[in-house]
């Protein structure tokens, strides 16, 4: 008895979980996963972008935390586009070369840690050093997003 309504237990869960997901609900979840993981790195990189623009008061250490944060997300990116994705149809802002140059892409992506880390780095050192290191982590952003985001926003 108990046994019966353990499996019916499992079989609903799975039924319902990644598990038993179709091809293209795997697809449409790792899209989501990729746009997520994005938009969480840009929660960390927005601040820093106040400061630069004289919006919100220059802080330091708010600037270590969040460059901390996005060096230890940014390796994340890699893991999530591994899943090709262009056969399920599903619309996304992802171009061809993220799977055909896939070095390059995992290059771009490694060049975004060195930097956050380097960022973090500099915090020390004041605002000048602090700033130039925060336009070069922007511009590895930009230079990723020019080859492989289908319409560059910034
Ligand atoms: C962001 C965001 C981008 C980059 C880019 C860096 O937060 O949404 O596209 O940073 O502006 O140059």
């Amino acid at each position: 008895m108990f046994r019966k309504f353990l499996l019916i237990t499992l079989l609903t869960a799975f039924s319902t979980s990644a598990f038993a997901a179709s091809a293209e609900e795997r697809a449409q979840t790792a899209i989501d996963t990729r746009q997520g993981l994005l938009k969480v790195v840009a929660s960390y990189f927005g601040p820093i972008v106040g400061m630069a623009r004289g919006q919100i008061p220059f802080d330091a250490a708010v600037i270590e935390t969040n460059a901390g944060k996005i060096a230890q997300l940014a390796p994340m990116l890699e893991d999530v586009f591994a899943m090709d994705t262009r056969a399920s149809g599903l619309k996304s802002g992802a171009k061809d070369g993220i799977w055909e140059d896939s070095d390059d892409f995992k290059a771009k992506v490694a060049t975004t840690t060195q930097r956050a880390i380097e960022l973090a780095a500099a915090t020390s050192q004041g605002k000048g050093p602090t700033m130039k290191a925060f336009g070069a982590l922007g511009s590895s952003c930009k230079n990723c997003h020019e080859s492989y985001r289908e319409k560059d926003e910034g």
